[in-house]
């Protein structure tokens, strides 16, 4: 697979798989993040280890001027993106919805919502232009269903699957394709930043668990976006074995 691919967050996690697993397929990557110095030392070590070349676009996604300078500047030689996974987003805190952090949930809902709709309304018409593309934005279980202490996130992910499927629906008319990728329980650095830097409780969130990994998820992204053209994987839910729903999670610990 030869591809120009573009992923948002790439610094960490989920995103960071993603870049490895289509740079080990051969395309070409564009890198965004807000860490310059991890999207450096990132592209220093996939471009030693694969055969392949990366843009970094170093912007936050909530910054709607910053995206548009950085995406209006591509160079034209990296201007057919062919996929773009609209993967950057986070989730701050556990508290209810009648007592949360209003400055919190705005951070949470300009990322999850309003930056994934700016790079969308940004990146999409050059696949419009080219008659060519596939944005694969990654959801959540938690769009499924709400569990207590995350109803703002799961409201912002219940949005990306509105927000996919509406996409779907404008662009039915050309062969461009979108896709929700919803997963359960991944360990990347989501817990860390939900508990604010707390690593132990973020660790017990995966106690006893054997969770789904960045790569695991990068797996399917890279998944779908080989479908054959005329395959459209509108949805994946992927969940580690031990989890059967958003709130249901078999744990094996000794008391
Ligand atoms: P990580 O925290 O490991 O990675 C999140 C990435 O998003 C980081 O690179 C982070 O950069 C970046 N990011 C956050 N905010 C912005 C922003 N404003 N602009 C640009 N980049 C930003 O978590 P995951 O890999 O797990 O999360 C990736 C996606 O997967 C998220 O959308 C999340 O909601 C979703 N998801 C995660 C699940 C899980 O259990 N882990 C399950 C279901 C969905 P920085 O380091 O600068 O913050
Ligand atoms: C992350 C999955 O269940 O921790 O989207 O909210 S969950």
């Amino acid at each position: 697979m030869a591809q120009t691919v573009f992923i948002t967050g790439s610094t960490s996690g989920i995103g960071e798989a993603s870049a490895r697993r289509f740079a080990a397929a051969g395309s070409r990557l564009i890198l965004n993040g807000r860490n310059e110095g991890k999207l450096q030392s990132l592209k220093a070590e996939i471009e030693v280890q694969y055969a392949t070349e990366i843009l970094l676009l170093t912007f936050d996604v909530r910054d709607r001027q910053a995206a548009k300078e950085a995406i209006d500047g591509i160079p034209p030689q990296w201007q057919a993106i062919d996929v773009l996974v609209n993967n950057a987003g986070l989730v701050l805190g556990t508290d209810r919805e009648h007592e949360g952090d209003l400055a919190e949930w705005d951070i949470v809902i300009d990322t999850n919502i309003k930056g994934l709709l700016n790079i969308t309304r940004l990146v999409t018409p050059l696949m419009v232009k080219r008659n060519s593309g596939h944005i694969i934005n990654i959801g959540s279980i938690a769009g499924d269903a709400a569990y207590a202490g995350g109803s703002v996130y799961c409201a912002t992910k219940a949005a990306v699957k509105a927000l996919s499927d509406g996409l779907r629906i404008d662009l039915a008319d050309t062969p461009i394709r979108v896709t929700n990728i919803k997963p359960g329980l991944v360990e990347t650095n989501f817990s860390v930043t939900r508990f604010h830097g707390d690593r132990a409780r973020a660790d017990a969130v995966y106690k006893g668990i054997k969770p789904l990994t960045g790569e695991d998820v990068a797996e399917t992204i890279f998944f779908v976006a080989s479908a054959p053209e005329h395959v459209q994987i509108a949805e994946i839910l992927i969940m580690p074995t031990c989890q059967a729903s958003a709130t249901v999670v078999h744990r094996n610990i000794k008391q």
